[in-house]
């Protein structure tokens, strides 16, 4: 995109307000499982689903010990286009606002998969179909475009085998819909990492193998891919004993990786061995994320047994999460907090924050910088964006000079362009209007060596 020229620069002049932020002891055993997985440079996140979301204890705890949401059914086709061309994201856009309220990064849940897609694609005539899918795609990538970190762009399409799973898309299409939906992905969102996902891939075998080869091919090819998701719904004492080794092939072609819908089942009824074995696997697979760079975050299909699918689709197993049906802390989520929280401790003392000075007047606004947690390398920033002027905004940019060399790597709920040292940062679709008083915010990964400071201001205008 275009930079657009500046116009007017609101807000000039700055002060280092020297207030200190409250940024979590990384080190103590009440942080949460975001705050510790953010230390270590991934994110740490459940699934969720909108019927939840009225259990005010269940939002309390998903709100505050995770930094990740991933909608656990609402971005699916049947919930996005019910009737063909017509859209819907009510109920998704409900769950990303929420998770934006609470700066949390979301994954996208998916955009092309053999199940829960409406009846109608199956009378789609066979050579419309890939229209349509682009078409699907196009709208939904399109919608959410710029609020999310990742979108699970193709889900399990392959079989156990290695074989392609014969779905409508793959029947009516061909080999070429997976590429193809990465494409209109890439077109309609240029931020989102783009996914594939599927189960029963974290180990070595023939499903993974096939998996690997296509990302091979993808790269070889310049199809857009950048990251493959493992799901891990997982049997107790079932861990693959190569998963590590799995997730650093995929590394190794240049691909991140994350476990997307991580859960643990055992036959019931749970007993104390049994979740002691439970806590041993989650350990495993936290470490195993853990030990690979481009493993990038961790989250579990949902956190709570209140609401896990695996009763319901395995009648007789279930207790796969690491809370408990009443919402209790079991032995799982202290071996994952234990395994996530290791013995990093923060390298520097938290910097300060600058403020930009409020001013009055049309497009004046300020912004405030924070660093939310920091760890060997990297760190992760949240600038908040106020209007203090007196009139609506309907745009905003702020721009700030990395004073030690930080590099942005990823950033969400806003547009990012940084060259060396100077970063600007646009609105994104859906958060440049503010009432006069309002404020947003967006939220970053960066990386950084030797020191660092935070910057020594911060310019916020409409432009
Ligand atoms: O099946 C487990 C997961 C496997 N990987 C892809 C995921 O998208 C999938 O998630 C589950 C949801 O957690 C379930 O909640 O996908 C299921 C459908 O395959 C979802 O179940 C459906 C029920 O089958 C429907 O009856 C129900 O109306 O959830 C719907 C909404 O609650």
């Amino acid at each position: 995109m275009r930079p657009r020229v500046p116009l007017t620069i609101g807000v000039a002049a700055f002060l280092a307000l020297g207030a200190a932020i409250a940024v979590p002891n990384i080190a103590s055993a009440s942080a949460t499982l975001g705050q510790h997985a953010a230390a270590r440079g991934k994110y740490f996140g459940s699934a969720t689903d909108n019927p939840e979301l009225t259990d005010a204890p269940y939002v309390s705890i998903l709100s505050s010990e995770f930094n990740q949401i991933t909608p656990g059914n609402t971005m699916k086709w049947q919930y996005t286009e019910p009737q063909q061309g017509q859209f819907s994201y009510g109920q998704a856009d409900t769950v990303v606002s929420l998770a934006r309220s609470n700066n949390q990064s979301v994954r996208g849940h998916t955009l092309v998969w053999h199940s829960q897609y409406p009846s109608w694609v199956d009378s789609v005539p066979a050579n419309q179909l890939l229209g349509v899918m682009r078409n699907h795609v196009t709208n939904v990538a399109g919608h959410f475009q710029g609020q999310l970190i990742h979108w699970d762009v193709v889900n399990e399409a392959f079989e156990e085998n290695g074989t392609r799973r014969q779905s409508v898309f793959q029947r009516n299409i061909g080999d070429s819909y997976i590429a193809e939906a990465f494409r209109a992905a890439r077109a309609a969102d240029p931020t989102a990492k783009l996914y594939y996902n599927d189960y029963n891939i974290e180990g070595l075998g023939a499903k993974s193998d096939a998996v690997y080869a296509m990302v091979q091919q993808f790269k070889a090819q310049g199809v857009p891919i950048d990251g493959v998701g493992m799901q891990a719904h997982l049997i107790l004492g079932q861990v693959p004993s190569s998963i590590q080794q799995n997730i650093q092939r995929f590394a190794n072609l240049g691909v991140d990786v994350a476990i997307t819908e991580l859960d643990i089942r055992m036959n019931l009824p749970r007993d104390a061995a049994k979740d002691a074995q439970q806590a041993n696997d989650y350990r495993a697979v936290v470490n195993a994320c853990l030990a690979v760079t481009r493993c990038v975050g961790i989250t579990v299909w949902d956190y709570t047994d209140k609401y896990s699918w695996i009763p319901s689709v395995f009648p007789g197993q279930g207790a796969a999460l690491p809370y408990d049906e009443n919402l209790n802390k079991k032995p799982a989520y202290t071996a994952i907090h234990d395994a996530l929280a290791g013995t990093t401790t923060p390298t520097t003392p938290p910097p300060t924050s600058p403020t930009t000075t409020p001013t009055s007047g049309p497009g004046a606004c300020a912004a405030t910088y924070q660093i939310v947690s920091q760890w060997t390398g990297g760190f992760q920033g949240s600038v908040t964006v106020r209007n203090t002027g007196t009139s609506a905004m309907n745009a905003w940019a702020v721009r700030w000079s990395f004073g030690a060399g930080q590099v942005i790597t990823n950033l969400w709920n806003g547009s990012v362009t940084q060259t060396s040292a100077n970063v600007a940062v646009r609105n994104a679709p859906y958060n440049g209007a503010l009432a006069p008083g309002a404020s947003t915010s967006f939220g970053f990964v960066a990386s950084w060596t030797g020191s660092n400071p935070a910057p020594a201001s911060l310019t916020c205008g409409i432009t």
